[in-house]
């Protein structure tokens, strides 16, 4: 059967972005971050993209160590495509960022194609108080974060895990990002299908407006043709809006509380699950049907869950 009508949902579980006083449905624990990916891929989503945060404080946490107490159970739980991050937080330089996904050789990883200032500091103001010390300085000094992708740090990225047969999120959160993925395909670096995941509603990236939402779409058709696999990720609030207008659109779906912490408008969600079964009911009201994890290997031309090195 053709897989013209199938979209990709992938969940990121929790990410680097948000911190444990948000939610308190953020998983934090191995044990949370397991359970929690494989309800997402119970609910449909056929890629988990996974971050580690140590289990005491909840920190964003990119040693190989904290992602073993995982990987291995969400594995063997489920057929979906494990994704590891190589984004890591944007406080962490880029030799620590890959080693996760130099070492466990996932069927996916993240690669973020461009510098933007990564700004949090607006999120502070919504708490009073904090559960853990880290995390209002944290968020504070994003005033004066850069998140470094150069040139130099993506070629390292891509030379780290290209013989593993890692494929990549080609993570986009401006049109100029787009450019920059085409620049390493004319080198040769990047190889079709390319997995463009475009992020909107990010302080320091492209807006949430639906012409944003166009102009990516518009300009990726323009650079990559038929050589690409279009995905959204919305942050906060646009999750869903965005997920709709692209699925409409042909393109598939990120969601998760790594971006979002909502389930409507001032309603937390209470698992990623949640989200994912959103997402669902989006793409089925379109006559659309979700992609099974190797239905998604298929579209993404994946190496197959038994080539990991976890
Ligand atoms: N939370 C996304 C906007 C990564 O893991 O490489 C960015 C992200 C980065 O997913
Ligand atoms: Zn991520």
């Amino acid at each position: 059967m053709s897989n013209e009508n199938k979209v990709i949902i992938t969940c990121a579980i929790t990410g680097a972005i948000h911190t444990p006083t948000m939610s308190p449905y953020l998983p934090i624990t191995p044990d949370q971050i397991a359970a929690e990916a494989l309800a997402a891929a119970e609910a449909g989503a056929a890629i988990l993209h996974l971050h580690a945060r140590d289990p005491e404080t909840g920190k964003p946490d990119q040693t190989p160590e904290a992602f073993a107490r995982f990987l291995p159970r969400v594995k063997q739980g489920t057929k979906a495509a494990i994704n590891i991050t190589t984004g890591g937080s944007p406080y962490m330089k880029v030799e620590e960022r890959v080693r996760p996904a130099a070492q466990f050789k996932p069927e996916v990883a993240s690669l973020n194609m461009g510098s933007i200032n990564f700004g949090l500091y607006h999120l502070a103001d919504r708490y009073k108080e904090f559960k853990f010390d880290w995390e209002k300085p944290h968020l504070e000094a994003t005033r004066d974060l850069v998140f470094r992708n150069s040139f130099r740090d993506i070629e390292y990225i891509l030379k780290t895990c290209y013989d593993n047969g890692t494929r990549f999120e080609f993570e986009c959160y401006d049109i100029a990002h787009l450019y920059n993925l085409a620049h390493f395909a004319e080198r040769g670096l990047v190889k079709p299908p390319f997995f463009v995941q475009s992020v909107f509603g990010l302080l320091g990236g492209i807006g949430t407006h639906p012409e944003d939402v166009m102009h990516m779409k518009r300009t990726a058709d323009r650079l990559f043709g038929d050589q690409f696999r279009w995905s959204v990720l919305g942050a906060g609030g646009s999750q869903l809006r965005i997920a709709a207008q692209a699925a409409a659109m042909g393109g598939n779906i990120r969601v998760g509380l790594e971006d979002s912490l909502w389930a409507g408008k001032g309603r937390l969600a209470t698992s990623n699950a949640e989200q994912v079964a959103m997402a669902r009911k989006i793409i089925e009201g379109l006559g659309k049907q979700v992609a099974t994890p190797d239905e998604a290997r298929d579209i993404l031309e994946l190496k197959g869950g038994d080539q990991v090195a976890f």
